[in-house]
């Protein structure tokens, strides 16, 4: 027994000295992880990264300015008190040639008005630009006291009128707007009781912007799905006309979604002559 008693103390020392190694090494793992977890969940780094992707698709602009001209528009403010006027730097950080007689306007209808532009190439719309590219579908806003930008807990876009997203698509529409040139294309939706509404960016910016020094016609494009709600003999059109700057040719077709599908496929011979 004396001999033998030395034996299994040193065996359980060292185990002891094992299980604590492990342990460390699994502590540290974990803290790695974390760190790893915080800086990859920086919000600030995480937006700017798709902010600089998407504008280094378009030629000719220093994203790094236009970035820092986007983000002085909110970073450090409430985000109930960014007015549209905040995205003026941007505005003048990304000028665009305008493709006068392809611009396409909508309301109501992103999904359709998209899927039509990525397929025939013959319209722009604002997000096919380097002013709306940079935002489409993000959500952001800063904080009093802070230079980091949050993409949570940020105020909807009823929660309050002057909040960072809904004052960005207010002024790059409304920049959008004023460059409208030649024939103008909008889509609307037939499929709801009232198509056009004087509250939508579309409504209340856009179309107010419109200028008959440059424009030649306002041509709406009313989609229709199989049983049409409304279409162009809708009341909303005449208020529509009424706020068009007077010198503008207006016109409305019903187009059924169909036919549009038929005309993005024909794209390249048609481009536009297709209703
Ligand atoms: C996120 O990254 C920016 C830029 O490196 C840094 O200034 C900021 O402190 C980081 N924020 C957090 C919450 O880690
Ligand atoms: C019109 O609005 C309805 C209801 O919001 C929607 O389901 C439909 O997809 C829209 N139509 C088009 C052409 O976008
Ligand atoms: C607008 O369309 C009309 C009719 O399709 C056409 O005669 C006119 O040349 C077009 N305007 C421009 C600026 O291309
Ligand atoms: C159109 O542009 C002219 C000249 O730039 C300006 O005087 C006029 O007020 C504008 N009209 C509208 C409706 O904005
Ligand atoms: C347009 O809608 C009205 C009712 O809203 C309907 O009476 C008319 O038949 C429709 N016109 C077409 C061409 O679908
Ligand atoms: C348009 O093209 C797609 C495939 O490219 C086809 O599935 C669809 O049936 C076509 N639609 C029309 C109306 O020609
Ligand atoms: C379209 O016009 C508006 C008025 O601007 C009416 O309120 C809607 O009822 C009308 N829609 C249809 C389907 O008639």
């Amino acid at each position: 027994m004396e001999q033998g008693e030395p034996g299994p103390r040193k065996k359980s020392w060292r185990r002891r000295y094992i299980v604590l190694g492990v342990l460390g090494a699994l502590v540290l793992i974990v803290v790695i992880a974390v760190v790893v977890a915080l800086v990859l969940r920086n919000d600030t780094l995480q937006f700017k990264g798709i902010f600089i992707d998407r504008c280094k698709k378009f030629n000719g602009y220093d994203c790094k300015k236009v970035w820092e001209a986007f983000e002085q528009a909110y970073v450090g403010r409430d985000p109930c008190d960014v007015p549209m006027e905040a995205y003026d730097p941007f505005v003048a950080a990304t000028p665009f040639e305008p493709a006068c007689n392809r611009m396409m306007f909508w309301s109501k209808t992103k999904d359709v008005v998209h899927e039509f532009t990525a397929k025939s190439d013959c319209f722009v719309t604002l997000e096919d630009t380097v002013l709306g590219a940079v935002a489409d579908g993000l959500i952001w806003c800063g904080k009093e006291g802070s230079s980091e930008t949050f993409t949570t807990d940020c105020p909807g876009w009823r929660d309050c009128v002057n909040n960072p997203v809904r004052s960005f698509w207010n002024r790059v529409s409304a920049a959008f707007a004023d460059a409208a040139c030649g024939n103008v294309t909008a889509m609307l939706n037939g499929s709801i009781e009232t198509p056009f509404s004087s509250q939508s960016i579309f409504g209340s910016i856009e179309l107010l912007r419109f200028n008959s020094t440059r424009m030649e016609s306002l041509n709406i494009v009313m989609v229709t799905q199989k049983n049409p709600v409304a279409n162009c003999t809708n009341e909303s059109l005449n208020i529509l006309q009424r706020k068009l700057d007077k010198g503008i040719q207006y016109y409305c077709n019903d187009v059924s979604e169909a036919q549009l599908e038929e005309c993005s496929n024909n794209s390249q011979t048609t481009c536009g002559a297709c209703w």
